[in-house]
Protein backbone atom coordinates (compact mmCIF):
# COMPACT_ATOMS: atom_id res chain seq x y z
CA UNK A 1 0.00 0.00 0.00
CA UNK A 2 1.39 2.99 -1.39
CA UNK A 3 1.13 6.51 0.86
CA UNK A 4 2.83 9.77 0.41
CA UNK A 5 5.23 10.69 3.21
CA UNK A 6 7.88 13.95 3.81
CA UNK A 7 9.46 12.41 6.80
CA UNK A 8 13.05 14.01 5.99
CA UNK A 9 14.55 11.21 8.13
CA UNK A 10 12.70 8.72 6.11
CA UNK A 11 13.80 7.12 2.84
CA UNK A 12 11.13 6.12 0.34
CA UNK A 13 10.80 4.25 -2.77
CA UNK A 14 10.93 5.67 -6.52
CA UNK A 15 8.87 4.37 -8.35
CA UNK A 16 8.00 5.84 -11.63
CA UNK A 17 9.68 8.69 -11.23
CA UNK A 18 7.86 10.01 -7.77
CA UNK A 19 9.50 9.03 -4.02
CA UNK A 20 6.46 6.97 -2.39
CA UNK A 21 6.24 5.98 1.12
CA UNK A 22 4.37 2.47 2.15
CA UNK A 23 3.90 1.94 5.78
CA UNK A 24 6.21 -0.54 7.18
CA UNK A 25 9.46 1.19 7.94
CA UNK A 26 13.00 -0.83 9.37
CA UNK A 27 15.48 1.18 11.00
CA UNK A 28 18.96 2.51 9.50
CA UNK A 29 21.15 1.38 12.16
CA UNK A 30 24.93 3.37 12.43
CA UNK A 31 27.81 0.67 12.37
CA UNK A 32 29.80 4.02 14.60
CA UNK A 33 27.57 4.32 17.18
CA UNK A 34 24.47 2.30 17.09
CA UNK A 35 22.38 4.84 16.48
CA UNK A 36 19.27 5.72 14.21
CA UNK A 37 20.34 7.19 11.02
CA UNK A 38 16.90 6.88 9.29
CA UNK A 39 13.77 5.01 8.62
CA UNK A 40 13.06 2.88 5.69
CA UNK A 41 10.06 2.17 3.76
CA UNK A 42 10.07 -2.17 3.36
CA UNK A 43 8.31 -2.66 -0.27
CA UNK A 44 5.10 -5.28 0.41
CA UNK A 45 4.81 -7.34 -3.22
CA UNK A 46 1.97 -4.94 -4.20
CA UNK A 47 5.32 -2.08 -4.41
CA UNK A 48 7.20 -4.17 -5.88
CA UNK A 49 4.67 -5.15 -8.21
CA UNK A 50 3.84 -1.46 -9.03
CA UNK A 51 7.56 -0.92 -9.77
CA UNK A 52 7.62 -3.36 -11.97
CA UNK A 53 4.66 -1.96 -14.14
CA UNK A 54 6.23 0.98 -14.27
CA UNK A 55 9.28 -0.40 -15.76
CA UNK A 56 7.31 -1.86 -18.17
CA UNK A 57 5.21 1.03 -19.46
CA UNK A 58 8.66 3.25 -19.48
CA UNK A 59 9.85 0.91 -21.95
CA UNK A 60 6.81 1.36 -24.37
CA UNK A 61 7.18 5.08 -23.83
CA UNK A 62 10.01 7.10 -24.66
CA UNK A 63 13.10 4.80 -23.25
CA UNK A 64 11.83 2.37 -25.82
CA UNK A 65 12.30 4.58 -28.92
CA UNK A 66 15.37 6.90 -27.45
CA UNK A 67 18.65 6.74 -30.12
CA UNK A 68 21.74 5.02 -28.59
CA UNK A 69 23.07 8.71 -28.39
CA UNK A 70 20.82 10.16 -26.45
CA UNK A 71 20.77 7.31 -23.85
CA UNK A 72 24.11 7.96 -23.56
CA UNK A 73 24.24 11.94 -22.75
CA UNK A 74 21.52 10.98 -20.41
CA UNK A 75 24.02 8.30 -18.25
CA UNK A 76 26.63 11.14 -18.66
CA UNK A 77 24.34 13.87 -17.02
CA UNK A 78 23.66 11.28 -14.11
CA UNK A 79 27.16 10.91 -13.58
CA UNK A 80 27.44 14.68 -13.67
CA UNK A 81 24.47 14.68 -11.40
CA UNK A 82 26.51 12.66 -8.68
CA UNK A 83 29.38 14.33 -9.55
CA UNK A 84 27.53 17.88 -8.69
CA UNK A 85 26.36 16.10 -5.33
CA UNK A 86 29.58 14.43 -4.33
CA UNK A 87 30.17 15.43 -1.00
CA UNK A 88 26.41 14.38 -0.17
CA UNK A 89 27.01 10.69 -1.87
CA UNK A 90 30.31 11.15 0.22
CA UNK A 91 28.41 11.80 3.52
CA UNK A 92 25.33 8.68 2.63
CA UNK A 93 27.74 6.14 2.27
CA UNK A 94 29.47 7.05 5.61
CA UNK A 95 27.00 7.56 7.48
CA UNK A 96 25.61 4.01 6.50
CA UNK A 97 28.55 2.02 6.53
CA UNK A 98 30.86 3.96 8.91
CA UNK A 99 33.99 3.61 6.10
CA UNK A 100 36.59 6.00 5.81
CA UNK A 101 35.56 9.07 4.10
CA UNK A 102 39.04 9.01 1.95
CA UNK A 103 38.03 5.95 0.87
CA UNK A 104 34.19 6.81 0.30
CA UNK A 105 35.67 9.65 -2.30
CA UNK A 106 38.40 7.96 -3.82
CA UNK A 107 37.01 4.48 -4.19
CA UNK A 108 33.17 4.52 -3.83
CA UNK A 109 31.74 7.58 -5.15
CA UNK A 110 34.70 7.86 -7.45
CA UNK A 111 33.51 4.40 -8.86
CA UNK A 112 30.24 5.64 -9.03
CA UNK A 113 30.98 8.30 -11.57
CA UNK A 114 33.13 6.30 -13.64
CA UNK A 115 30.77 3.20 -13.72
CA UNK A 116 27.85 5.68 -15.59
CA UNK A 117 30.27 7.47 -18.19
CA UNK A 118 32.12 4.17 -18.71
CA UNK A 119 29.03 2.14 -20.16
CA UNK A 120 28.09 5.73 -21.74
CA UNK A 121 30.84 5.41 -23.77
CA UNK A 122 30.65 2.20 -24.40
CA UNK A 123 27.83 1.35 -25.67
CA UNK A 124 27.91 4.78 -27.86
CA UNK A 125 31.16 2.64 -29.71
CA UNK A 126 29.73 -0.77 -29.26
CA UNK A 127 29.69 -2.79 -32.44
CA UNK A 128 27.90 -6.08 -33.73
CA UNK A 129 28.80 -9.07 -35.50
CA UNK A 130 28.36 -9.96 -39.24
CA UNK A 131 29.02 -12.90 -41.14
CA UNK A 132 29.12 -13.32 -45.03
CA UNK A 133 28.21 -16.95 -45.25
CA UNK A 134 27.91 -19.73 -48.43
CA UNK A 135 25.21 -20.83 -49.47
CA UNK A 136 24.24 -23.77 -52.45
CA UNK A 137 23.35 -21.94 -55.06
CA UNK A 138 26.59 -19.68 -54.91
CA UNK A 139 24.83 -16.43 -54.11
CA UNK A 140 25.31 -16.59 -50.11
CA UNK A 141 23.78 -14.73 -47.28
CA UNK A 142 24.14 -12.07 -44.84
CA UNK A 143 23.72 -12.67 -41.63
CA UNK A 144 23.76 -9.90 -39.32
CA UNK A 145 23.40 -9.39 -35.22
CA UNK A 146 20.98 -6.69 -33.43
CA UNK A 147 21.17 -5.81 -29.91
CA UNK A 148 18.02 -5.07 -28.36
CA UNK A 149 17.10 -4.67 -24.24
CA UNK A 150 16.05 -7.65 -21.89
CA UNK A 151 13.31 -5.79 -20.84
CA UNK A 152 12.96 -5.51 -17.07
CA UNK A 153 15.64 -6.06 -15.35
CA UNK A 154 16.09 -6.90 -11.82
CA UNK A 155 19.03 -5.35 -9.71
CA UNK A 156 19.91 -7.15 -5.95
CA UNK A 157 22.87 -5.46 -4.23
CA UNK A 158 25.19 -6.05 -1.20
CA UNK A 159 26.11 -3.36 1.34
CA UNK A 160 29.93 -3.91 1.50
CA UNK A 161 30.39 -1.36 -2.11
CA UNK A 162 27.33 0.01 -2.02
CA UNK A 163 27.22 2.70 -4.58
CA UNK A 164 30.11 0.87 -6.40
CA UNK A 165 28.47 -1.79 -6.87
CA UNK A 166 25.08 -0.35 -7.30
CA UNK A 167 25.33 1.53 -10.54
CA UNK A 168 27.99 -1.43 -11.77
CA UNK A 169 24.91 -3.05 -13.00
CA UNK A 170 22.45 0.03 -13.07
CA UNK A 171 24.90 1.97 -15.52
CA UNK A 172 25.44 -0.86 -18.15
CA UNK A 173 21.56 -2.28 -17.98
CA UNK A 174 20.30 1.91 -18.83
CA UNK A 175 22.78 1.70 -21.21
CA UNK A 176 21.52 -0.90 -22.93
CA UNK A 177 18.40 0.27 -23.01
CA UNK A 178 16.09 -1.73 -20.15
CA UNK A 179 14.25 -0.38 -17.19
CA UNK A 180 15.30 -1.54 -14.10
CA UNK A 181 13.88 -2.36 -10.47
CA UNK A 182 16.50 -1.93 -8.26
CA UNK A 183 17.21 -3.18 -4.72
CA UNK A 184 19.97 -2.09 -2.35
CA UNK A 185 20.63 -3.76 0.59
CA UNK A 186 18.77 -3.10 3.60
CA UNK A 187 22.00 -2.05 5.62
CA UNK A 188 23.08 0.61 3.09
CA UNK A 189 19.78 2.41 1.72
CA UNK A 190 20.91 5.73 1.62
CA UNK A 191 23.36 6.17 -1.55
CA UNK A 192 20.85 4.29 -4.09
CA UNK A 193 17.96 6.64 -2.57
CA UNK A 194 20.21 9.70 -3.37
CA UNK A 195 20.77 8.04 -6.98
CA UNK A 196 17.36 8.32 -7.53
CA UNK A 197 16.87 12.16 -7.27
CA UNK A 198 19.93 12.54 -9.26
CA UNK A 199 17.76 10.41 -12.07
CA UNK A 200 14.53 12.51 -11.42
CA UNK A 201 16.75 15.36 -12.10
CA UNK A 202 19.18 14.19 -14.68
CA UNK A 203 15.73 13.69 -16.85
CA UNK A 204 15.66 10.12 -16.77
CA UNK A 205 12.22 9.26 -18.05
CA UNK A 206 9.50 8.14 -15.56
CA UNK A 207 9.90 4.11 -15.06
CA UNK A 208 13.47 3.86 -16.17
CA UNK A 209 14.53 3.34 -12.61
CA UNK A 210 12.93 2.17 -9.97
CA UNK A 211 14.08 1.66 -6.62
CA UNK A 212 12.40 -0.41 -4.06
CA UNK A 213 13.73 -0.80 0.09
CA UNK A 214 13.40 -3.74 1.91
CA UNK A 215 14.47 -7.34 3.07
CA UNK A 216 15.70 -10.58 0.67
CA UNK A 217 13.63 -13.51 2.17
CA UNK A 218 9.90 -13.13 1.92
CA UNK A 219 10.02 -9.27 1.24
CA UNK A 220 11.27 -7.06 -1.58
CA UNK A 221 13.74 -9.21 -2.46
CA UNK A 222 12.60 -12.42 -2.69
CA UNK A 223 9.00 -10.34 -4.20
CA UNK A 224 11.32 -8.82 -7.08
CA UNK A 225 12.77 -12.34 -7.91
CA UNK A 226 9.82 -14.08 -8.09
CA UNK A 227 7.82 -11.56 -9.90
CA UNK A 228 6.78 -12.85 -13.43
CA UNK A 229 7.44 -10.09 -15.37
CA UNK A 230 10.82 -9.46 -14.43
CA UNK A 231 12.98 -10.33 -17.55
CA UNK A 232 16.10 -11.04 -15.76
CA UNK A 233 18.02 -10.38 -12.19
CA UNK A 234 21.08 -9.67 -11.88
CA UNK A 235 22.65 -9.84 -7.92
CA UNK A 236 25.76 -9.33 -5.65
CA UNK A 237 25.81 -10.93 -2.54
CA UNK A 238 26.57 -14.28 -0.44
CA UNK A 239 26.85 -17.31 -2.70
CA UNK A 240 23.83 -19.11 -0.86
CA UNK A 241 21.80 -16.18 -1.37
CA UNK A 242 23.15 -16.47 -4.82
CA UNK A 243 21.40 -20.12 -5.38
CA UNK A 244 18.39 -19.22 -3.75
CA UNK A 245 17.33 -16.64 -6.48
CA UNK A 246 18.82 -19.25 -8.88
CA UNK A 247 15.78 -21.55 -7.39
CA UNK A 248 13.44 -18.74 -7.67
CA UNK A 249 13.93 -17.45 -10.93
CA UNK A 250 14.14 -21.16 -12.40
CA UNK A 251 10.35 -21.80 -13.45
CA UNK A 252 10.10 -18.27 -15.40
CA UNK A 253 13.89 -18.90 -16.38
CA UNK A 254 14.96 -15.61 -15.94
CA UNK A 255 18.40 -14.83 -17.49
CA UNK A 256 21.08 -13.98 -14.24
CA UNK A 257 24.20 -12.81 -13.70
CA UNK A 258 25.74 -13.48 -10.18
CA UNK A 259 28.47 -12.36 -8.27
CA UNK A 260 29.42 -13.88 -4.98
CA UNK A 261 31.42 -15.07 -2.32
CA UNK A 262 34.77 -15.74 -2.26
CA UNK A 263 37.60 -17.06 -0.05
CA UNK A 264 40.93 -15.57 -1.79
CA UNK A 265 44.21 -16.69 -1.87
CA UNK A 266 47.11 -14.10 -1.94
CA UNK A 267 50.60 -16.07 -2.91
CA UNK A 268 54.04 -14.27 -1.97
CA UNK A 269 56.92 -15.65 -3.67
CA UNK A 270 60.42 -15.42 -1.92
CA UNK A 271 61.02 -12.83 -5.46
CA UNK A 272 58.70 -10.89 -4.70
CA UNK A 273 59.39 -7.06 -3.97
CA UNK A 274 59.42 -7.26 -0.70
CA UNK A 275 57.87 -4.27 0.55
CA UNK A 276 55.44 -3.76 -2.29
CA UNK A 277 54.17 -7.75 -1.26
CA UNK A 278 53.79 -6.06 2.47
CA UNK A 279 51.71 -3.13 1.26
CA UNK A 280 50.03 -4.52 -1.50
CA UNK A 281 48.53 -7.68 1.38
CA UNK A 282 47.97 -5.25 3.96
CA UNK A 283 45.83 -3.46 1.54
CA UNK A 284 43.77 -7.06 0.05
CA UNK A 285 43.46 -8.13 3.85
CA UNK A 286 42.58 -5.05 5.65
CA UNK A 287 40.80 -2.33 3.12
CA UNK A 288 37.40 -1.49 3.64
CA UNK A 289 37.62 -3.17 7.58
CA UNK A 290 38.13 -6.85 4.89
CA UNK A 291 34.71 -6.71 3.43
CA UNK A 292 35.24 -6.44 -0.10
CA UNK A 293 34.93 -9.46 -2.00
CA UNK A 294 38.20 -9.80 -3.72
CA UNK A 295 39.61 -9.33 -0.28
CA UNK A 296 42.40 -12.33 0.68
CA UNK A 297 41.70 -13.94 3.49
CA UNK A 298 44.55 -17.19 2.94
CA UNK A 299 47.82 -15.80 1.98
CA UNK A 300 50.28 -17.92 1.35
CA UNK A 301 54.20 -17.07 1.66
CA UNK A 302 57.06 -19.19 0.39
CA UNK A 303 58.89 -20.37 3.68
CA UNK A 304 62.47 -18.55 3.33
CA UNK A 305 61.06 -15.13 4.06
CA UNK A 306 57.80 -16.72 5.92
CA UNK A 307 59.27 -15.47 9.75
CA UNK A 308 60.15 -12.03 8.65
CA UNK A 309 57.17 -11.62 5.90
CA UNK A 310 54.57 -12.62 9.34
CA UNK A 311 56.89 -9.90 11.66
CA UNK A 312 56.21 -6.93 9.24
CA UNK A 313 52.53 -7.73 8.82
CA UNK A 314 52.09 -7.72 12.52
CA UNK A 315 53.69 -4.61 12.97
CA UNK A 316 52.04 -2.81 10.92
CA UNK A 317 48.73 -4.75 11.37
CA UNK A 318 49.52 -3.38 15.10
CA UNK A 319 49.81 0.23 13.45
CA UNK A 320 46.27 0.19 11.62
CA UNK A 321 44.52 3.07 12.98
CA UNK A 322 40.86 2.16 13.75
CA UNK A 323 38.40 4.72 14.53
CA UNK A 324 35.31 7.51 13.39
CA UNK A 325 35.30 7.37 9.49
CA UNK A 326 36.19 11.26 9.35
CA UNK A 327 38.98 11.05 11.38
CA UNK A 328 42.95 12.08 10.50
CA UNK A 329 44.87 9.60 9.26
CA UNK A 330 41.99 6.76 10.31
CA UNK A 331 42.53 3.28 8.33
CA UNK A 332 39.53 1.09 9.21
CA UNK A 333 36.02 1.73 10.40
CA UNK A 334 33.58 -1.11 12.16
CA UNK A 335 32.03 -3.90 10.24
CA UNK A 336 28.78 -3.10 8.57
CA UNK A 337 26.45 -4.40 11.36
CA UNK A 338 26.28 -5.84 14.68
CA UNK A 339 24.96 -9.25 13.32
CA UNK A 340 28.16 -9.18 10.96
CA UNK A 341 30.19 -8.39 13.77
CA UNK A 342 28.74 -11.26 15.92
CA UNK A 343 29.81 -13.40 12.83
CA UNK A 344 33.02 -12.16 12.32
CA UNK A 345 33.72 -12.42 16.18
CA UNK A 346 32.73 -16.29 15.88
CA UNK A 347 35.15 -17.00 13.69
CA UNK A 348 37.70 -15.11 16.25
CA UNK A 349 36.99 -17.78 18.60
CA UNK A 350 36.80 -20.79 16.15
CA UNK A 351 39.99 -19.75 14.75
CA UNK A 352 41.53 -20.21 18.65
CA UNK A 353 39.26 -23.87 19.20
CA UNK A 354 41.54 -24.98 15.56
CA UNK A 355 44.33 -23.80 16.89
CA UNK A 356 45.46 -20.96 15.60
CA UNK A 357 48.11 -19.01 16.68
CA UNK A 358 46.37 -15.23 17.01
CA UNK A 359 49.52 -12.59 15.54
CA UNK A 360 47.71 -9.55 16.01
CA UNK A 361 43.89 -8.40 16.65
CA UNK A 362 41.94 -11.18 17.29
CA UNK A 363 38.77 -8.94 19.48
CA UNK A 364 37.44 -5.80 19.79
CA UNK A 365 38.89 -2.43 19.96
CA UNK A 366 37.93 -0.57 23.60
CA UNK A 367 37.18 3.34 22.74
CA UNK A 368 36.21 4.67 26.01
CA UNK A 369 33.14 6.75 24.62
CA UNK A 370 29.85 5.97 21.59
CA UNK A 371 32.11 3.76 19.43
CA UNK A 372 31.90 0.91 22.14
CA UNK A 373 28.33 1.00 20.72
CA UNK A 374 29.23 0.64 17.14
CA UNK A 375 30.28 -2.76 15.41
CA UNK A 376 34.19 -3.01 15.52
CA UNK A 377 36.74 -5.10 15.69
CA UNK A 378 40.30 -5.44 15.53
CA UNK A 379 42.07 -6.53 12.55
CA UNK A 380 43.32 -9.59 12.77
CA UNK A 381 46.15 -12.51 11.89
CA UNK A 382 46.77 -15.85 12.41
CA UNK A 383 48.89 -18.59 11.40
CA UNK A 384 49.22 -22.18 12.29
CA UNK A 385 45.97 -23.61 10.97
CA UNK A 386 45.66 -26.48 8.82
CA UNK A 387 44.45 -25.88 5.09
CA UNK A 388 41.39 -28.11 6.11
CA UNK A 389 40.51 -25.67 9.14
CA UNK A 390 36.94 -24.07 8.63
CA UNK A 391 38.38 -20.27 9.35
CA UNK A 392 41.12 -21.16 6.31
CA UNK A 393 37.83 -22.72 4.26
CA UNK A 394 34.85 -20.55 4.58
CA UNK A 395 34.30 -16.57 3.88
CA UNK A 396 34.70 -14.89 6.72
CA UNK A 397 34.16 -11.02 5.49
CA UNK A 398 35.92 -9.34 7.99
CA UNK A 399 39.32 -7.85 8.69
CA UNK A 400 41.52 -11.16 8.76
CA UNK A 401 43.87 -13.39 7.31
CA UNK A 402 45.29 -16.43 7.94
CA UNK A 403 49.48 -16.66 6.46
CA UNK A 404 50.84 -20.18 6.13
CA UNK A 405 54.12 -21.21 4.64
CA UNK A 406 54.61 -23.28 1.16
CA UNK A 407 57.87 -24.61 -0.34
CA UNK A 408 56.91 -25.20 -4.05
CA UNK A 409 55.03 -23.78 -6.51
CA UNK A 410 53.02 -26.55 -7.88
CA UNK A 411 52.47 -27.26 -3.68
CA UNK A 412 51.17 -23.23 -3.25
CA UNK A 413 49.09 -23.36 -6.65
CA UNK A 414 47.24 -26.65 -5.56
CA UNK A 415 46.30 -24.97 -2.11
CA UNK A 416 44.78 -21.74 -3.77
CA UNK A 417 43.13 -24.12 -6.15
CA UNK A 418 41.65 -26.44 -3.52
CA UNK A 419 38.50 -24.06 -2.60
CA UNK A 420 34.87 -24.15 -3.35
CA UNK A 421 35.36 -20.36 -4.07
CA UNK A 422 37.17 -19.01 -6.84
CA UNK A 423 36.82 -15.15 -7.53
CA UNK A 424 40.56 -13.41 -7.20
CA UNK A 425 44.03 -14.08 -6.25
CA UNK A 426 47.19 -11.68 -6.22
CA UNK A 427 50.47 -13.35 -6.95
CA UNK A 428 53.44 -11.31 -5.84
CA UNK A 429 56.68 -12.06 -7.71
CA UNK A 430 59.74 -10.11 -9.36
CA UNK A 431 59.92 -13.16 -12.06
CA UNK A 432 57.81 -12.50 -14.93
CA UNK A 433 58.62 -16.35 -15.87
CA UNK A 434 56.98 -17.40 -13.09
CA UNK A 435 53.95 -14.73 -13.02
CA UNK A 436 53.25 -15.84 -16.48
CA UNK A 437 53.30 -19.74 -15.69
CA UNK A 438 51.38 -19.56 -12.55
CA UNK A 439 48.61 -17.01 -13.35
CA UNK A 440 46.36 -19.69 -15.73
CA UNK A 441 46.45 -22.07 -13.51
CA UNK A 442 44.55 -20.20 -10.90
CA UNK A 443 41.26 -21.32 -10.83
CA UNK A 444 39.97 -18.13 -10.26
CA UNK A 445 38.25 -15.43 -12.83
CA UNK A 446 40.61 -12.64 -11.58
CA UNK A 447 43.96 -12.74 -11.05
CA UNK A 448 46.17 -9.98 -10.24
CA UNK A 449 49.99 -10.15 -10.46
CA UNK A 450 52.17 -7.29 -7.99
CA UNK A 451 48.23 -5.33 -7.68
CA UNK A 452 45.66 -5.59 -6.38
CA UNK A 453 42.00 -4.51 -6.90
CA UNK A 454 43.57 -2.23 -10.18
CA UNK A 455 40.71 -2.16 -12.09
CA UNK A 456 40.10 -1.53 -15.72
CA UNK A 457 36.28 -1.37 -16.25
CA UNK A 458 36.53 -2.97 -19.87
CA UNK A 459 37.61 -6.02 -18.43
CA UNK A 460 35.80 -8.75 -17.53
CA UNK A 461 34.70 -9.41 -13.65
CA UNK A 462 32.95 -12.77 -12.18
CA UNK A 463 34.04 -15.75 -10.33
CA UNK A 464 34.25 -19.38 -11.01
CA UNK A 465 32.93 -22.30 -9.17
CA UNK A 466 30.67 -20.75 -6.09
CA UNK A 467 31.93 -17.11 -6.82
CA UNK A 468 29.41 -16.53 -9.50
CA UNK A 469 27.96 -16.84 -12.68
CA UNK A 470 28.71 -15.14 -16.41
CA UNK A 471 31.15 -12.00 -16.37
CA UNK A 472 30.19 -8.26 -16.37
CA UNK A 473 32.41 -5.75 -17.21
CA UNK A 474 33.19 -4.10 -20.87
CA UNK A 475 31.55 -5.98 -23.64
CA UNK A 476 30.71 -8.45 -21.01
CA UNK A 477 27.88 -6.44 -19.46
CA UNK A 478 26.49 -5.72 -22.92
CA UNK A 479 26.08 -8.81 -23.72
CA UNK A 480 24.46 -9.92 -20.63
CA UNK A 481 21.97 -6.87 -20.48
CA UNK A 482 21.22 -7.27 -24.48
CA UNK A 483 18.96 -9.71 -26.34
CA UNK A 484 20.98 -10.48 -29.47
CA UNK A 485 18.98 -11.07 -32.90
CA UNK A 486 20.57 -13.00 -35.58
CA UNK A 487 19.21 -11.33 -39.17
CA UNK A 488 19.81 -13.56 -42.19
CA UNK A 489 19.66 -12.31 -45.80
CA UNK A 490 19.32 -14.54 -48.65
CA UNK A 491 21.65 -12.84 -51.32
P1 LIG B 1 23.49 -11.11 0.90
O1 LIG B 1 23.45 -12.23 -0.08
O2 LIG B 1 23.06 -11.37 2.29
O3 LIG B 1 22.54 -9.92 0.39
C1 LIG B 1 22.74 -9.30 -0.85
C2 LIG B 1 21.42 -8.72 -1.32
O4 LIG B 1 20.52 -9.78 -1.57
C3 LIG B 1 20.73 -7.80 -0.31
O5 LIG B 1 20.14 -6.73 -1.01
C4 LIG B 1 19.69 -8.70 0.30
O6 LIG B 1 18.58 -8.03 0.82
C5 LIG B 1 19.30 -9.55 -0.89
N1 LIG B 1 18.72 -10.84 -0.58
C6 LIG B 1 18.99 -11.65 0.48
N2 LIG B 1 18.24 -12.78 0.41
C7 LIG B 1 17.49 -12.69 -0.71
C8 LIG B 1 16.52 -13.53 -1.32
N3 LIG B 1 16.15 -14.69 -0.79
N4 LIG B 1 15.94 -13.12 -2.48
C9 LIG B 1 16.30 -11.93 -3.04
N5 LIG B 1 17.19 -11.09 -2.49
C10 LIG B 1 17.81 -11.47 -1.35
O7 LIG B 1 24.95 -10.52 0.82
P2 LIG B 1 25.56 -9.33 1.71
O8 LIG B 1 25.78 -9.84 3.08
O9 LIG B 1 24.75 -8.10 1.50
O10 LIG B 1 26.97 -9.08 0.98
C11 LIG B 1 28.14 -9.74 1.31
C12 LIG B 1 28.39 -10.90 0.36
O11 LIG B 1 28.43 -10.44 -0.97
C13 LIG B 1 29.71 -11.60 0.58
O12 LIG B 1 29.54 -12.99 0.47
C14 LIG B 1 30.58 -11.09 -0.55
O13 LIG B 1 31.64 -11.93 -0.91
C15 LIG B 1 29.57 -10.98 -1.64
N6 LIG B 1 30.01 -10.05 -2.69
C16 LIG B 1 30.43 -10.54 -3.89
C17 LIG B 1 30.89 -9.68 -4.89
C18 LIG B 1 31.39 -10.17 -6.23
O14 LIG B 1 31.60 -9.34 -7.10
N7 LIG B 1 31.61 -11.45 -6.42
C19 LIG B 1 30.89 -8.32 -4.64
C20 LIG B 1 30.47 -7.85 -3.40
C21 LIG B 1 30.02 -8.73 -2.43
O1 LIG C 1 35.22 -3.35 -9.26
C1 LIG C 1 34.16 -3.88 -9.59
O2 LIG C 1 33.61 -3.65 -10.68
C2 LIG C 1 33.53 -4.83 -8.68
N1 LIG C 1 32.41 -5.45 -9.13
C3 LIG C 1 34.05 -5.02 -7.45
C4 LIG C 1 33.54 -5.93 -6.50
C5 LIG C 1 34.00 -5.89 -5.24
C6 LIG C 1 33.47 -6.74 -4.24
O3 LIG C 1 33.28 -6.43 -3.10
Amino acid sequence: MLVSSTHPKQLQHFINGEFLATQKTFRNISPVNGQVISDVCEADAATVDAAVKAAQAALKGPWGRMGVQERAALLHKVADGIQARFEEFVAAEVADTGRPVHQARTLDVARGIANFRTFADLIKTAGTEVFQSESADGLGALNYTIRKPLGVVGIISPWNLPLLLFTWKVAPALACGNAVVTKPSEESPSSATLLAEVMRDAGVPPGVFNLIHGFGGNSAGEFLTAHADVDAITFTGESKTGSTIMKAVADDMKEVSFELGGKNAAVVFADADFDAAIDGVMRSSFTNSGQVCLCSERVYVERPIFDRFVAAMKQRTDALQVGYPGDDGVDMGPLISHGHRDKVLSYYRLAVEEGATVVAGGGTPRFGDERDDGAYVQPTIWTGLPDSARCVTEEIFGPVCHIAPFDSEEEVIARVNDSDYGLACALWTTNLKRAHRVAPQIEAGLVWVNTWFLRDLRTPFGGVKQSGLGREGGRYSLEFYSEVTNICIKL
